[in-house]
C-alpha cells in the first residue's frame, strides 16, 4: 500500500493506482473526457490536471500514479480555470447543435461545458464541414462532432481488436474515420458498436430506426409485432433513473402495448428454440465424431470477425440461427399461420441491446426463412427508451403485465443468453437431457459464469467428458481460436468440444446499444439482474417450456427436422 494525501487528507491506496483512481476511491470525482475505466489511459484530453504539493507543475491524473508521501491538489481556482480553457478550446471546435444532437442531455461535454459554468465562448470558433458516414446499417460516424478522445479507435483496436477506426491527419487536420480513410461498411468493422457506447459525444451512434417503426404504428392494416431480447430487461430501467440489473420486464411489455404494438414476444422463448436446435446439433456432432468444436454463432458482430479473420473455420460454426431471427422467421410463418394473417401485413420490430443486431436483419443468408424479409426493424434498447419517452409513458409506474402466447413464456435458459456463458450454460442443461434421458437436479454451471475473459469447463454427463470454452470482448477470441488451430495443425486432442463467443464485454447485458455508461460494475449488476430472472421461473430448462414443445408438435416437428432446418437454420459459406 502507498499512503499519500489528497487534498491533504490522508489516504492508502495500492501501489500503482493513479492519482484520479485515488480521488476517486476518495469521494473526489476528477473530470476527465478520454478517460475510460475500460481502457489504459493515454492522457489525450488534458482536462484531468492536477497539481502535487511543492512542484511547480500540474500532471494529469488518469495517467500519473501515486508515490508515497505527495499531497495531491485536485481543486483549486488555477486548475479549475486550466480545466475550464481546455473545455472552452475543445468547444471551439466543437459543433453547438446540442438540441439536435443524438446525445443531447446525455453528453459528457454537455455536462462538463455545465459544470464549469461556460456561458460564452472565448475562442474563435473553428469548424470544419466533414461528411458523415452512415455506410453500416448499424452506426453512423459524425466527425465533426469528434473531440478527438480516442476512445472509439482504442476499443475498436484494444478491446475488440478490429482495427476499424483510426486518427487520420496531423495538428489541425486530424480527424476520425474509417482506417485507411475509407467508408465503415469497407473497413473490417463488425458493427459491434462498442465504439459508440464508448464515445463521450454525439460523433458515433446508433443508425436509428425510431420513426420507421412509429410509422409502421400507424398504419391500421399492419399487424405490428414486437420482440424483447434478453438483455434489454436488466438495462431499459437506468434510462428511468433504475438501478443497473432491475428487472423491468412486467414494465416493458406495458409500455409496448401502450404503444400500440399488435402482440408482444419475447426473445427469451426463441433463445429456448435456439437451445433446442443447437443442443440438438451439438449432441449429433458430438456422438458422430464430426466437426468439433461447434461454435456458437448468435452474435453476428462474432459471425462477422470469424468469416473476416478466420473463414477456414466456418466449418465449426453452428447452423442454428440466432434467437432474434428465429422469432421473426416464425413470426411470419407459425404466428401468421396461427392467426391467419398474411406474412406481409406483419411488420417485426426487435428490440435488442445491439447495434449489430441491425445488421443480422439484412444478411441474405439469414433473412427470408418466411419467404418474405422476416425480420423488419431493430431497436436498441437506447432507442427504445427514447420511444417510451416521446410516447409519454410513465415507465416507471406501470403496473407490470405478460407477455402473448405462443411466443412469450421463456425458461431461465433462455434469460441467460444475455450474459457472456449463458448460451453455454443453457445449451448444457437441455444437452445433458437430451444424451442421458434425465433432468439435472443442479442447474447452475458456475464455470462458465462471470466477467473474465475466457472461461473453460470440463462437464461430466454421465461419464463422458465435454470441454467447454467461452470468450467475450472480441480481443479474448484470439487466444481460443489458437489453441484451437495448434491441436489441429499437431493432429492432437482437440481442447474443446463446445465454444461460445460473444464480442461484447460481458456479453449483450454491455452491448453497443444499452444505455450509456458501462463499466465493469455496471455489467456486473446487468450480469446479477439476469441470474436473478433464471432463478425466479418455475421452468429453467428450455426443452421443458410448454410452448417449445408446442410449437414443434403444432409446426416444426422436432428439434433437427427438415421443417426445423427450413426455417430455424442458415449455412455459412467461406
Ligand atoms: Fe443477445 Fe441473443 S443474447 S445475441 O446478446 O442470442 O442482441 O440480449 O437477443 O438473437 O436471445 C443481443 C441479448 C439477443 C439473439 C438472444
Ligand atoms: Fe470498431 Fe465495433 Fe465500432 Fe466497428 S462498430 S468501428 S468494429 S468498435
Ligand atoms: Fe450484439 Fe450481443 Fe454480439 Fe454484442 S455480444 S455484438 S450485443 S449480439
Amino acid at each position: 500500500m502507498v499512503n499519500v494525501k489528497i487534498n491533504g487528507i490522508d489516504v492508502q491506496v495500492e501501489e500503482g493506482t493513479t492519482i484520479l483512481e485515488a480521488a476517486k476511491q476518495n469521494q473526489i470525482k476528477v473530470p476527465t473526457l478520454c478517460y475510460h475505466q475500460d481502457l489504459e489511459p493515454w492522457a489525450a484530453c488534458g482536462i484531468c490536471v492536477v497539481k502535487t504539493e511543492g512542484s511547480p507543475k500540474m500532471v494529469r491524473a488518469c495517467a500519473t500514479p501515486v508515490h508515497e508521501g505527495a499531497n495531491y491538489l485536485t481543486h483549486d481556482a488555477e486548475i479549475v480555470e486550466v480545466r475550464k480553457s481546455v473545455v472552452e478550446m475543445i468547444l471551439s471546435n466543437h459543433p453547438d447543435d446540442c438540441l439536435y444532437c443524438p446525445r443531447n442531455q446525455n453528453c459528457e461535454l454537455q455536462r462538463l461545458a455545465q459544470e464549469f459554468g461556460i456561458r460564452e465562448q472565448p475562442f474563435e470558433k473553428n469548424l470544419r464541414e466533414l461528411p458523415v458516414d452512415d455506410s453500416t446499417p448499424s452506426i453512423i460516424l459524425d466527425p465533426e462532432k469528434c473531440v478527438l478522445c480516442g476512445r472509439c479507435a482504442k476499443v475498436c483496436q484494444d478491446m475488440q481488436n478490429v482495427w476499424a477506426l483510426e486518427f487520420i491527419g496531423r495538428g489541425d487536420e486530424t480527424r476520425i474515420a474509417g482506417a485507411g480513410d475509407i467508408q465503415l461498411n469497407e473497413t473490417p468493422c463488425i458493427k459491434c458498436g462498442q465504439c459508440s457506447a464508448h464515445c463521450p459525444v454525439g460523433a458515433i451512434y446508433e443508425n436509428s430506426q425510431c420513426g420507421n417503426v412509429w410509422n409502421e404504428l400507424r398504419q391500421t392494416d399492419k399487424h405490428v409485432v414486437v420482440q424483447v431480447a434478453p438483455a434489454v430487461r436488466v438495462a431499459i430501467g437506468e434510462a428511468f433513473g433504475n438501478a443497473p440489473g432491475t428487472i423491468m420486464t412486467g414494465q416493458m411489455y406495458a409500455a409496448l402495448r401502450k404503444m400500440g404494438f399488435d402482440a408482444i414476444f419475447d426473445t427469451n422463448f426463441a433463445a429456448d428454440l435456439t437451445i433446442m436446435e443447437e443442443a440438438t446439433e451439438f449432441v449429433s456432432r458430438f456422438t458422430k465424431g464430426e466437426t468439433l468444436p461447434l461454435i456458437t454463432t448468435c452474435c453476428p458482430s462474432w459471425v462477422d470477425y470469424l468469416e473476416k479473420y478466420y473463414s477456414e473455420m466456418i466449418p465449426h460454426f453452428s447452423t442454428a440461427k440466432s434467437p432474434q431471427m428465429m422469432m421473426a422467421s416464425m413470426i411470419k410463418s407459425y404466428y401468421a399461420d396461427q392467426k391467419g394473417i398474411k406474412p406481409e401485413d406483419i411488420t417485426v420490430v426487435s428490440i435488442m441491446p445491439c447495434t449489430s443486431k441491425k445488421y443480422e436483419i439484412t444478411r441474405d443468408d439469414h433473412m427470408f426463412s418466411s419467404g418474405i424479409q422476416d425480420c423488419d426493424y431493430v431497436l436498441t434498447t437506447r432507442e427504445f427508451s427514447r420511444m417510451i419517452k416521446q410516447a409519454g409513458i410513465d415507465f416507471n409506474s406501470l403496473p407490470e403485465e405478460e407477455a402473448d402466447n405462443p411466443l412469450g413464456m421463456y425458461t431461465g435458459a433462455g434469460t441467460i443468453f444475455g450474459v457472456s456463458g449463458g448460451v453455454m450454460e443453457a445449451a448444457l442443461r437441455s444437452a445433458y437431457n437430451m444424451v442421458t434421458g434425465e433432468d439435472l437436479t443442479q442447474v447452475n454451471f458456475q464455470a462458465v459464469r462471470g466477467i473474465e475473459g475466457i472461461k473453460e469447463a470440463e462437464i461430466d454427463i454421465k461419464g463422458t467428458k465435454v470441454r467447454v470454452a467461452v470468450a467475450h470482448q472480441m480481443g479474448n477470441i484470439e487466444e481460443v481460436l489458437k489453441r484451437v488451430k495448434k491441436a489441429q495443425a499437431e493432429g492432437g486432442e482437440i481442447p474443446y468440444h463446445f465454444i461460445e463467443v460473444m464480442a461484447c464485454r460481458g456479453g449483450c447485458i454491455a452491448g453497443g446499444g444499452q444505455p450509456y455508461g458501462a463499466t465493469d460494475e455496471i455489467r456486473q449488476q446487468r450480469i446479477d439482474g439476469l441470474y436473478a430472472d433464471d432463478t425466479k421461473q418455475k421452468i429453467r430448462m428450455s426443452h421443458q417450456n410448454p410452448y417449445i414443445q408446442k410449437i414443434y408438435s403444432d409446426f416444426l416437428d422436432k428439434p433437427g427436422s427438415e421443417k426445423a432446418h427450413k426455417f430455424l437454420h442458415t449455412h455459412y459459406t467461406p
